[in-house]
């Protein structure tokens, strides 16, 4: 398959307002956007640095998938997002490659991005999305 760029890395913590205190004073970026993905169970916030976007994530429930991560593993990178124009055609690649895959099917994320999560358990320990922007042509 052909990945572009790392689209976003995601970040799991407790608090948004905190963790956007430090993104924005110490380190000098701008949060640009803050959304909620009401069936992730997340509220994110946005910040830019090159091609590349950092995706801050709070969990909304105590049983989400990120309040769930927390608990286990604290605070911290909790998935590395890659581009690619052809999501559906990286997906098919990676599942007959014997990857297991969490979303079968490429589905609706943060931004309007078409997404798809690969299982940490077969990607050496990385929780992986693959992520097509539907302005992108292909
Ligand atoms: N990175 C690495 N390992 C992870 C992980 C992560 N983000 N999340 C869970 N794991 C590990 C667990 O620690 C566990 O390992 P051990 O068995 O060694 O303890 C293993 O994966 C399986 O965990 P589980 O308890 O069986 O499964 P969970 O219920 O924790 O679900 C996962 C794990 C990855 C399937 C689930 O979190 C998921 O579907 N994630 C994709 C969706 C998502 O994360 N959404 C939030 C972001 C949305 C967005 O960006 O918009």
């Amino acid at each position: 398959m052909e990945l572009s760029h790392i689209e976003h890395i995601g970040i799991a913590v407790k608090s948004l307002d905190d963790a956007i205190g430090y993104y924005e004073k110490i380190l000098g970026l701008k949060c640009y956007a803050i959304e909620e993905v009401k069936d992730q169970q997340v509220k994110t916030a946005f910040f830019k640095i090159g091609q590349t976007k950092l995706e801050l994530l709070e969990s909304t429930s105590p049983d989400g998938p990120v309040a769930k991560f927390i608990e286990k593993k604290g605070e911290g990178i909790h998935h590395i997002a890659f581009a690619t124009d052809k999501i559906e055609d990286a997906l098919e690649e990676v599942k007959q490659e014997g990857i297991r895959v969490i979303d079968a099917h490429p589905r609706k994320g943060a931004e309007g991005l078409t997404i798809a999560f690969l299982h940490p358990k077969s990607t050496f320990g990385v929780l992986t999305e693959l992520c097509e922007s539907k302005n992108r042509k292909g």
